[in-house]
């Protein structure tokens, strides 16, 4: 196989030059919700020498972690796929991009033909919500192309938010966060700040956020099975068995309206339900939860109680909430919690966010398109009831491996690698190879996008323009940031943007000679000008080009903080976004923001959505259960990130993270011994892995990190193969979902745990 890595030529703009010639470029690493400002030093050969903070950005001001300074190693990674590539049986080929979609048409056309829309599908990786472009002109994709269902990495996610957020506030992306910049007390339930960068919660360096909280002598309290770092930099530690945190939640509710601590604060007024969450909660008193949680009443009505009494406090919950059993139940108590506690909309409270350019996403509202229904039809398969437009991301492989009318023949698998990254993926591992058609468009040849027809390589983060959007929604201030693209591609390179018009262009049973990228360009942008208040008449002929960049100035200048065309002379576009090379600092998160956020058909905060009340029952015959007995939860790494990165080999040339951490007492009781592999069972699989014996993890509990597992042939991952590790997703049951959603319930897995030996 030829490998093709041309020397990367820069067309970024030079920040600084110093004296011994190194060039210095800036802009922002996209792989986390930190958003960190990046300095690039290239030196005379154009090859990347060092990636270090950008200590003037305005909003990471320095921060940095190990995988934004690997960067220039992905860039020039010879693994990384830079040009199109075809599959004949076993072997790839390198082809013109021209060949590639001439392939990608005759292979979409033909499923089209002979099985219609009904047999194509997509599945939407995690990349997506920081790419550029994927962002923008995946609706252009799917638009086109009307496929019935897609998939996405939303249902091993944030899927339960989703939910909740859709039905009290209006809209599924509307998710509002905490103040940590000026809360005095935070509790984290379910996330790790440390090894994740936050998430649903943008902030560069959170531990110094809760160095900060501290030292203004506030508290931080972490609700976590494990002890992880972000646990051992707080105020306090309380372990928590996993899947429990709704009834935790309730029973604080209880406490707070028990108690007399209820107040509505900032949002009295404007909240709808709050009788029926009373009577929902008045049955869970904290020493009805206990056992099954395994907290103390006293701690959850000391929780409660200062958080209610605090006079900033905020309480967060992240992927352990949501990838969970009861994860909506959770994810929606999380933001009753705060508003009974009359720490919402206020200042160190609970606040949505008020990004420079209004999201995409943020357009639709309930009071506009109606309240959401569920379950409008059922997978074929399994007969899940779709969810916000989605099915469980397990459900796939079922419907690509099962005869029948609707059967899927054509993946398009965008910026995802799903052979790992979701519940039962060796049944998914298995399914793909049986599709007619499998477009990728991917950085790598891995797990998933081994088995393509197609791989339409998508940019290195060095190779493309940057600009945040979604991630500014939920961000503890406000800012703005460009970043140019540093490497020319090729000059027949065809921008992702392209790529996804184009694939919906073929989907929609259009020939390639016929795309007209501008025609299409043009009719989204009439479309987005509408949405966002403009008239697309007198708006269109004020750009000479089409792109994200014109729907990024229209989005920012329709902003909050935005020049409206002229009208606000003062206010940002694009170019003034260009211009500020270390970025716009627009302020700290706004409180007093509901009223004018909130777009329910009420115009009011729906505290008590029937749907979510209706899941209760299910709860309650939960707490009866036998509390005891091995469960599996997930973890991350600072220097991993997913599924990829792990052909970094700064990032996994230290020990093996693919460990399973296990309770001192209970590897005692299991016999297990730290560094000899164990057997871990559910009903789903069963694998071996290293045991490493720690005290971080409540007993009860054991965890694994996702995202490994690269021991499969066919790949094109040299590094990451030697340090392979497992899929701990062979473990999570396909059908172990959160009801309300259909997110993955990848944490509190049963399992059973063995010595290998044994
Ligand atoms: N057990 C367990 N499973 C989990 C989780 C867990 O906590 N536990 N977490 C879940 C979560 S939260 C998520 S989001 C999913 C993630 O699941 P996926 O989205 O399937 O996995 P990623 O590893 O993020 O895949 C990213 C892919 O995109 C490619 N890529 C990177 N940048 C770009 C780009 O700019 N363009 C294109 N075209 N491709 C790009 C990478 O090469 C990689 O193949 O995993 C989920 N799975
Ligand atoms: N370095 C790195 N950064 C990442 C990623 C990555 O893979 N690596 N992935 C990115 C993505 S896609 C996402 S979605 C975010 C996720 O960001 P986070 O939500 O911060 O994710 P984690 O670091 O997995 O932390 C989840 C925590 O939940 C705990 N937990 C598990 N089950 C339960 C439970 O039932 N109850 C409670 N209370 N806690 C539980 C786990 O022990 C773990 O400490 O991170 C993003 N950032
Ligand atoms: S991956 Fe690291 S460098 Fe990149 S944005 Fe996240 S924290 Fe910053
Ligand atoms: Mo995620």
């Amino acid at each position: 196989m030829e490998v093709s890595v041309a020397a990367p030529t820069v067309i970024g703009r030079v920040h600084r030059t110093e004296s011994d010639g190194t060039r210095v470029f800036l802009r922002q690493c996209p792989l986390c919700e930190c958003m960190c400002g990046l300095e690039v030093h290239l030196d005379d050969d154009d090859h990347v020498k060092v990636i270090r903070p950008d200590r003037d950005d305005v909003w990471s001001k320095g921060f940095i972690c190990p995988k934004g300074t690997t960067l220039g190693r992905l860039h020039e990674d010879p693994d990384r796929i830079r040009v199109p590539m075809i599959r004949d049986g076993e072997t790839w080929r390198e082809v013109s991009w021209d060949e590639a979609f001439a392939k990608c048409e005759e292979l979409l056309h033909k499923v089209r033909n002979e099985h219609g829309i009904e047999a194509m599908t997509a599945f939407i990786g995690n990349p997506a919500g920081h790419s550029f472009s994927i962002s923008r002109y995946g609706a252009l994709l799917m638009g086109q192309a009307n496929f019935p269902m897609i998939y996405s990495a939303g249902t091993v996610d944030q899927w339960p938010k989703n939910v909740s957020s859709v039905l009290m506030y209006g809209n599924m992306w509307k998710i509002p966060t905490v103040d940590i910049a000026h809360t005095d007390y935070w509790v984290i339930m379910g996330g790790n700040p440390q090894a994740s960068g936050g998430s649903l919660l943008a902030s560069p360096d959170q531990l110094a956020q809760i160095d900060g909280i501290k030292a203004r002598g506030g508290q931080v309290i972490v609700i976590d099975p494990r002890r992880t770092i972000t646990a051992d930099h707080a105020s306090e530690w309380l372990p928590i068995r996993p899947g429990t945190d709704a009834a935790f939640l309730l029973a604080m509710c209880n406490v707070i309206f028990d108690e007399g601590l209820f107040d509505l604060g900032a949002v009295d007024g404007l909240v709808n339900g709050v009788d029926e969450v009373r009577a929902a909660c008045a049955t869970f008193t904290p020493e009805r939860v206990a056992d099954f949680c395994k907290v103390p009443a006293e701690t959850i009505r000391r929780i409660a109680r200062d958080l209610a009494s605090a006079e900033r406090g905020g309480l967060y919950g992240r992927i352990g909430l949501c990838n969970q059993e009861f994860g909506t139940l959770a994810s929606w108590l999380v933001d009753v919690v705060n508003i009974v506690a009359g720490q919402f909309d206020k200042l160190g409270g609970m606040l949505f966010g008020k990004p420079a350019a209004d999201p995409l996403v943020w357009q639709a509202n309930t009071n506009v398109m109606g309240e959401p229904e569920f379950g409008r039809w059922k997978s074929r398969v399994r007969g899940a009831p779709e969810i916000l437009g989605q099915v469980p991301c397990s459900c796939l492989a079922e419907e690509i491996a099962t005869p029948g009318e609707g059967q899927i023949k054509a993946l398009i698998n965008i910026a995802a690698n799903p052979a790992l990254s979701v519940p039962d993926s060796q049944h998914l591992d298995d399914a793909l190879p049986l599709l007619d058609c499998m477009i990728a468009i991917d950085c790598y040849m891995n797990e998933t996008t081994r088995h393509a027809h197609v791989i339409l390589p998508g940019p290195s983060p060095l190779e493309s323009p940057h600009f945040d959007e979604l991630m500014w929604a939920w961000s503890i201030g406000n800012a703005s940031k460009w970043s140019d693209q540093l490497f020319a591609t090729s000059d027949d390179y065809v921008p992702e943007w392209e790529i996804m018009a184009r694939l919906g262009w073929l989907c929609a049973g259009n020939n390639d000679a016929d795309f007209d990228f501008e025609m299409l360009d043009d009719g989204w942008f009439t479309v987005m000008c509408s949405m966002y208040g403009r008239d697309p008449e007198t708006t269109l002929p004020l750009y000479d080009h089409g792109g994200p960049e014109r729907m990024i100035d229209l989005q920012l200048r329709m902003g909050p903080w935005g020049d409206r065309y002229g009208e606000n002379p003062e206010g940002l576009n694009l170019q003034k976004v260009k211009d500020a090379e270390h970025g716009i600092d627009l302020g700290p998160m706004v409180p007093n923001r509901a009223a004018e956020v909130i777009g329910t058909p009420s115009g009011k905060i729906e505290l008590a959505p029937e749907y979510i009340l209706g899941d209760i029952p299910r709860l309650e015959e939960a707490l009866l259960r036998d509390p005891d007995g091995f469960v599996l939860v997930s973890r991350r790494n600072i220097k991993s990130k997913n599924t990829w990165m792990h052909n970094i080999k700064v990032l996994v040339k230290a020990g093996n993270r693919c460990t399973l951490l296990v309770h001192p007492e209970d590897a005692a009781q299991l016999g297990l011994v730290d560094g000899a592999d164990a057997r871990v069972s559910s009903e789903a699989g069963s694998i071996e892995v290293p045991v490493e014996v720690s005290d971080e993890m409540m007993r009860g509990v054991v965890s694994l990190p996702h995202g490994w597992g690269h021991n499969k042939t066919g790949t094109r991952l040299s590094v990451a193969r030697e340090h392979a590790g497992v899929n701990s997703n062979l473990l999570a049951p396909g059908h172990f979902v959160d009801q309300l959603s259909g997110n993955a319930a990848v944490n509190g897995i049963p399992v059973e745990v063995a010595p290998v030996s044994a």
